[in-house]
């Protein structure tokens, strides 16, 4: 008997299925799906592998913190964040998907090589964010946001980055932890893929993964404490002395790695937050950028049932008007995005 269109729906949430039978079926239920997506995804898969495989090697192969460096070969020695920025780089503008990158190391976009095919989609990417934590072995990550190109006449190449975060069509990010996991979103719920390396296969490990109204976690650098205003410092008190749903207090979680702590807290439920530093004229908008991080991540909390604002409005409601434009970010958990937000607005 033929399976029902929900029977093999459900395939693609099957756990322990490949993300490859999880990409097409879902190109399946897709009746204008061209299959460009599912190479796109593909093509950050390859890259992620690469990253991994130098990653969990990072001790041992002299690109630990170095830079410039020339190993016993010779050659010159790729700092990790460099080493995974050329390797998305290299392979995605081959791949003939993209119109455009963005990179959080790269100040200009970065065009697709007039002898090279060129796609539909625009890619922005944070390559491994968190990267100071190398060399505590600490997880890190690579987190990206995909948006449709603008099929205008005249428009520049920056007018394609330059959305608003609602309009990506997917985003998501690869984590180097104890594991190495695939999470993303093409806006039908969050799935979350583990690598097997013994078969070097992502597999379906967490699917559909949602957040409670409330969470148990709040995550923000505390040492910056004197530069916050006022208002910022009651949001972080009032965590402090919050209880969770069980009558115990929130727990302090702080890895230094946005992506790593976003997904503890996607998982157990919480809040981080990279407030605005008023005293700091370098970071009066925080530290995070809007395009490769705050708002990928948003459209991920969201569809997870969580949030993600500022501090005054939701982040996926923000038009990027510079391409490195940073926002502070207070993402997860609906009721704590909330009620952090309403604090700072004076309600
Ligand atoms: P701080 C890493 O550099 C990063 O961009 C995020 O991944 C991380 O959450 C944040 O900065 C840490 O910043 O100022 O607390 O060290």
């Amino acid at each position: 008997m033929q399976p029902t269109e929900i029977q093999r729906a459900n395939q693609s949430y099957r756990l322990g299925t490949t993300i490859t039978e999880h990409l097409l079926l879902c190109e399946d239920e897709c009746p204008a799906a061209s299959g460009q997506f599912t190479r796109l995804l593909s093509e950050l898969i390859i890259s992620a592998k690469l990253i991994s495989r130098e990653v969990n090697k990072a001790g041992l192969a002299d690109i630990l913190g170095m830079t410039g460096d020339v190993n016993v070969q010779g050659e010159k020695v790729l700092k990790l964040d460099e080493f995974a920025n050329q390797a998305l780089i290299h392979r995605m503008e081959r791949s003939g998907l993209l119109c455009a990158m963005s990179s959080e190391e790269n100040s200009d976009i970065i065009n697709i090589p007039d002898n090279m095919p060129k796609g539909s989609y625009v890619l922005a990417f944070d390559p491994l964010d968190g990267s100071s934590n190398v060399d505590a072995n600490a997880s890190i990550g690579t987190i990206f946001s995909i948006h449709r190109k603008i099929e205008k006449e005249g428009l520049s190449s920056l007018d394609n980055f330059l959305r608003y975060g609602y309009e990506q069509v997917a985003a998501g990010y690869f984590l180097y932890g104890s594991s190495t996991m695939l999470v993303y979103s093409a806006g039908k719920g969050v799935h979350g893929f583990t690598l097997d390396p013994s078969v070097g296969e992502f597999l379906l490990s967490h699917q559909n993964i949602t957040m409670p109204e409330r969470g148990a976690i709040y995550s923000v650098n505390e040492g910056y404490t004197e530069y916050w205003d006022e208002r910022t410092r009651a949001v972080v008190n009032y965590f402090k002395s919050s209880k969770n749903e069980r009558g115990k207090p929130y727990s302090a979680r702080y890895i230094g790695a946005l992506v790593a702590d976003f997904h503890r807290n996607l998982l157990y439920g919480g809040i981080y937050m990279y407030p605005a530093d008023s005293q700091d004229p370098h970071k009066p908008h925080g530290k995070l950028r809007l395009l490769c991080e705050a708002a990928p991540l948003a459209f991920i909390v969201e569809q997870a049932g969580g949030a993600a604002t500022d501090g005054k409005q939701r982040i996926l409601g923000i038009k990027a008007t510079e391409l490195h434009e940073r926002v502070p970010l207070f993402i997860g958990c609906k009721a704590d995005v909330a009620k952090a937000t309403a604090m700072l607005q004076g309600e």
